[in-house]
């Protein structure tokens, strides 16, 4: 799949902000910082088209930017959006406000009824956390197709990053039915792997 054009379209609070039209979504699930906005930046190859901050719980709304795309040939158009969620398990905010972005997005999930696939990022040097594992199995008894992203590989020694994705996927999908993918936004590695197969998904 070519890119050839990313632009944002709206922030949404409620689900009548939502873009109306039939676009495929691609939305973007994961922890506060562990790289989502990053993420759209990378794959889109704009520096500054998603908000990122080194300062967890930055995205607070549902943000659409709508990606003009074909195939690699350049004959068959396949539009669609990322949607990049807040995160959850910001420990700085309150309980009360994690409970709230955690009904935020779950009703974006639940109401979309858009979505082509979920990327779940996890951080490819740590252990799914508690709240990577409720939203994981969420995901999972909902039926909605996703693949997961160990981000960060930069920050470990290549050698390990295949051990590192074998060892998350075993701990979240023994079953081994998903797709695992290393990913960084840093050294911009698997990034066509990665569009590649987003564009599968967008032709399902
Ligand atoms: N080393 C490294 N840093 C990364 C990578 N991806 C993102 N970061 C950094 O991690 C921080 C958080 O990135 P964001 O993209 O804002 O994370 P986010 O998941 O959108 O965070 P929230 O909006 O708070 O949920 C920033 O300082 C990024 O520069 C990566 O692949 N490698
Ligand atoms: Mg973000």
């Amino acid at each position: 799949m070519k890119i050839k054009n990313a632009d944002f379209t709206i922030s949404a609070v409620k689900e009548s902000q939502y873009p109306k039209d039939d676009l495929n979504q691609v939305v973007l699930v994961g922890k506060s910082n562990v790289g989502k906005s990053s993420f759209i930046n990378t794959i889109v190859n704009r520096k500054k088209l998603a908000r990122t901050s080194s300062e967890p719980g930055k995205t607070r709304l549902i943000n659409f930017y709508k990606v003009n795309a074909t195939d690699d040939e350049g004959n068959k158009n396949e539009d669609f959006y990322f949607v990049d969620l807040p995160g959850y398990g910001f420990s700085k905010m309150s309980k009360a406000e994690q409970i709230e972005v955690g009904k935020f997005i779950e009703e974006y999930l639940v109401k979309s009824g858009k979505i082509a696939l979920v990327i779940f990022l996890i951080d490819i040097r740590h252990s799914p956390t508690e709240d990577d594992n409720l939203m994981y199995n969420y995901i999972i008894k909902e039926n909605i197709p996703s693949i997961v992203i160990a981000n960060k590989a930069d920050k470990i020694a290549i050698t390990k990053v295949d051990d590192n994705v074998k060892k998350l996927q075993e701990e979240l999908n023994p079953l081994k039915d998903i797709t695992f993918m290393p990913f960084s936004s840093e050294r911009k590695i698997y990034t066509k792997e990665v569009t590649d197969l987003i564009e599968e998904f967008l032709n399902r």
